[in-house]
């Protein structure tokens, strides 16, 4: 297979102005038809004509109306043309119910609907299939059902058509068609200019119930890019479409969001707080690309990040906007720490930007989303705020309508604030986590702090150079009180000191506040510092992080020595809960323990191999022992936070419940089943229900609530959905395999369905135990099961291979295995190209 590299970028060889297209939809023929202008690129290195183009049969192809035969391969196709403007005219057939890939144009329960990004469009018709070739579309599509959609305003329509023309030029990727017998959940929304937009959720009329919160959660996105970003809306019209069949969680095409119906349908019953959270983030995030990603894109696939870490970050700042930065920022910490420093750290560990690759699909990860994001938000820290939003317009008025870089992004930092930015681009070229040690002295009234920084070397990238990172740090007094508030230091030297003076005694540094930029922070802290952190830490932040690392450092001695549960630990934790100043949704963050898969990384990363039953057994261990220590107080954080009246999915309302809920996992194993199923059998939402269910199945005592789940729940899809994977989740380590196992017998598991496997299939590497079971079997069932999945769908099965990355923590025998398995997915007939590239980095 082809790498593609970043430094062979040339610019496309042909423009293109305008493209119409007309589909004639049939589930086995549907016709394509194109009529294309082009134009010589005048910037061009080429004069190559090729056109993108796969799984597709070409009937006939018109060069300025003269018929010609092109040169025809797997991939595309080649022509003489002229040295001019020219139209290319031409008509393809193409079988969306044969498209089990679920890219381009494909079948979702008798609807159509389409997936362009990355390179989707090329199986709909021949075309310079590329985020640098922007076009204005008109689209006519001709079929029986009622609902005919395309990107931009609509034009006509009539019984059996529809026009759509989209005025914004676009790439390709941003295309999109959906018909279908579908309803429309309407709004609308008047722009700050005072443009009435019309706004749809158009779903299956069973789902009709369900959209009033994603319709919400649409309002607000729009509301706040006009007031964050001052960023208005471009069309007449919005429509978001709900698709079951959907390889990721929804897509930004022009005007026209198609979303996994798991990311936008939403109901109390069916639903849980965490979803609502989710849906309310991915609707901001699919909105928001309509800025950045659609009316500015990327030059090449290399620059994803430009639009997905700035998409990201952006619906970071929304979410906090709604739901309070606080939690915001621990959350954002810890889905980090769970996804990007496993891969950072493991043999698919790459640039933010990358710099080569087989298949782009398999670029869309944690790095370039969510640590593509942490690199805006450290250069927001660096530039402060306001010159961030300044930097935000010049962005915006310079690259409109353009395919831009991260050159381009970065000279307009540098260009509004006169700051040189060539080290701080190190962030997009390198990959690695930093390791910051940090150690300290205190002689005459001055504190000295002294920072290293170190990055491991990571595949293809041995020697790494210093990065700029921002590290917030405040001091605290004996008493908690706080001698030196927030300062961001620059750490910019491999090694670097900086000083406090005029102290009357030795503080306590509180340092990455906030989280302040994506490194992991060692420091020799005392357990009763972290104590008192926890307690008196002004940054919420760092306050939860001193609770983590005391909890961790206990787990560590239980781990490693067979330590008994950390006194210390349980009486500050009983301490920080109790406390009424924090809010509710704090508290229960407070209550969460590092997960297991933390763990395994944190034993690691000092030197150990982690035992995941081992970890298993202690993390359960001390679960037991906050619920015996802090029992009373957890059952009075139960009763009193329980609520009353209509549901509510609004922050404060879902803090209760995720406090309660905390509570009532470890009031089961400290009292027994009888809260847990007395919430189970009275819950009017699902988030009630299902956390019941879920401390049920914790202790072995879930049986007939899982029995009464299904019943009343199996006609609902995104329901059973949590019922397969909770099963999974909870499964003892010595059963998951086999849970796992029994579930794809089960009648209602869907293996062609993405989100049903990863419910089933994709849930076993998350019960880290069960999953690194020491005979190898659940590294055999998942490659297996990947394996028959490739065939179908090589982009879900390719990224599911990533439960292997963390392979060479693992101990000799373990790592065997993964090795076997990986090397079975590697030998199996007709592997695609997406998993092959996976195992291929895999096995390193
Ligand atoms: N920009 C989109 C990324 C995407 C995608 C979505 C669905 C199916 C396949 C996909 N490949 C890439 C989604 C986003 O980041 O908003
Ligand atoms: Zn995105």
């Amino acid at each position: 297979p082809q790498t593609i590299y970043l430094k062979d970028y040339t610019p496309p060889a042909y423009l293109v102005e305008t493209v119409e297209l007309t589909f004639r939809l049939a589930p086995a023929a549907t016709r394509v038809v194109s009529r294309i202008s082009f134009r010589p690129n005048p910037d061009a290195t080429t004069k190559d004509f090729v056109l993108h183009g796969s799984d597709m049969s070409l009937l006939w192809a018109k060069i300025d109306g003269a018929e010609i035969t092109p040169s025809i391969s797997a991939t595309g196709l080649t022509c003489e043309v002229p040295n001019a403007p020219f139209i290319w005219e031409a008509e393809v057939e193409i079988a969306p119910d044969a498209n089990t890939a679920l890219e381009g144009l494909y079948m979702s329960n008798g609807m159509y609907c389409t997936q362009c990004e990355a390179e989707g469009f090329r199986r709909i018709t021949y075309y310079p299939d590329r985020p640098d070739v922007m076009a204005v579309f008109t689209v006519r599509i001709e079929s029986d059902l009622p609902v005919l959609l395309s990107n931009g305003n609509p034009t006509g329509s009539g019984e059996g058509w529809a026009e759509w023309h989209d005025p914004w030029p676009k790439p390709a990727y941003l295309f999109a068609l959906v018909a279908g017998d579908l309803i429309a959940h309407t709004g609308s929304f008047t722009t700050q200019s005072g443009r009435d937009v019309a706004l749809n959720i158009w779903v299956r009329e069973d789902d009709i119930g369900k959209c009033a919160f994603g319709m919400d959660a649409l309002k607000k996105s729009m509301r706040w890019d006009e007031e964050v970003y001052g960023r208005e809306y471009d069309l007449d019209i919005f429509n978001i479409v709900a698709v079951d069949d959907f390889n990721a969680g929804a897509m930004e095409n022009k005007g026209l969001n198609i979303f996994n119906s798991s990311a936008v349908l939403a109901s109390p019953e069916t639903a849980t707080d965490s979803d609502f959270e989710r849906i309310e983030a991915i609707i901001a995030h699919e909105y928001f690309h309509n800025w950045t990603g659609n009316r500015i894109t990327c030059r090449d696939w290399f620059q994803l990040c430009l639009k997905e870490g700035l998409t990201v970050f952006r619906d970071q700042q929304f979410t906090g906007d709604m739901r309070g930065h606080a939690v915001k920022r621990i959350v954002d910490a810890i889905d980090l720490r769970a996804f990007q420093f496993p891969e950072d750290n493991g043999t698919l560990s790459h640039p933010v930007r990358p710099e080569s690759f087989v298949e782009i699909n398999n670029f869309y990860t944690a790095t370039v989303y969510e640590k593509g994001a942490e690199v805006i938000g450290m250069l927001k820290r660096l530039v402060g705020d306001a010159a961030y939003q300044s930097a935000l317009d010049l962005y915006f008025d310079r690259h409109d309508g353009e395919a831009a870089t991260i050159e381009d992004w970065l000279a307009v930092f540098e260009d509004s604030t006169g700051r040189d930015l060539a080290q701080f681009k190190r962030w997009y070229q390198q990959a690695g986590t930093p390791r910051i040690t940090v150690t300290d002295s205190f002689v005459d009234g001055t504190y000295t702090l002294h920072l290293a920084q170190e990055t491991p070397s990571t595949p293809g990238q041995s020697v790494k150079h210093p990065f700029v990172i921002p590290v917030a740090v405040g001091l605290l007094g004996q008493n908690g009180q706080e001698v030196v508030p927030t300062t961001v230091l620059e750490l910019t030297q491999a090694e670097q000191s900086f000083h406090f003076e005029g102290l009357s005694g030795r503080p306590l540094p509180s340092i990455l506040r906030g989280f302040s930029a994506p490194v992991i922070l060692k420091q020799s802290q005392t357990g009763a510092e972290q104590a008192f952190l926890l307690a008196h830490d002004t940054d919420p932040f760092n306050a939860w992080e001193a609770g983590q690392n005391l909890a961790r450092a206990g787990l560590t001695a239980m781990i490693l020595d067979d330590a008994k549960p950390d006194r210390a630990f349980l009486d500050a934790l009983r301490l920080a809960i109790a406390d009424e100043e924090k809010d509710p949704a704090y508290r229960a963050m407070l209550l969460a323990l590092p997960s297991q898969e933390n763990l395994a990384q944190a034993l690691f990363d000092a030197g150990h191999t982690p035992d995941p039953d081992r970890i298993y057994a202690s993390h359960k261990a001390l679960r037991e022992a906050i619920a015996n220590h802090c029992q009373a107080i957890l059952s009075r954080l139960y009763d009193e936070h329980q609520l009353t009246g209509p549901f509510s999915p609004d922050a404060s309302a879902a803090g209760k419940r995720a406090l309660t809920n905390a509570a009532l996992r470890y009031l089961s194993l400290s009292d027994g089943p009888s809260r847990a199923q007395a919430q189970f059998d009275t819950a009017d939402n699902m988030t009630q229900q299902l956390a019941a269910l879920s401390a049920l199945l914790s202790i072995d005592a879930g049986r007939d609530a899982l029995s009464a789940f299904e019943a009343h729940w199996s006609k609902d899809r995104l329901v059973m959905n949590k019922w397969f994977a909770l099963q999974v989740a909870s499964a003892e380590p010595e059963n998951a395999v086999a849970v796992t196992e029994a579930l794809t017998q089960h009648p209602a598991f869907n293996w062609k369905n993405p989100n049903r496997f990863r419910s089933v299939v994709g849930a076993l590497p998350r019960n880290q135990a069960g999953f690194h079971r020491a005979d190898g079997a659940g590294y055999r069932l998942l490659a297996d099961w990947l394996i028959r999945l490739d065939a179908m769908n090589p982009m879900v099965a390719a990224r599911m291979t990533t439960a292997f990355q963390t392979m060479s923590r693992w101990d000799a025998g373990r790592q065997a295995h993964m090795r076997d398995a990986l090397r079975q997915i590697a030998t199996a007939p007709g592997l695609s190209r997406d998993t092959a590239e996976m195992v291929d980095r895999l096995l390193g």
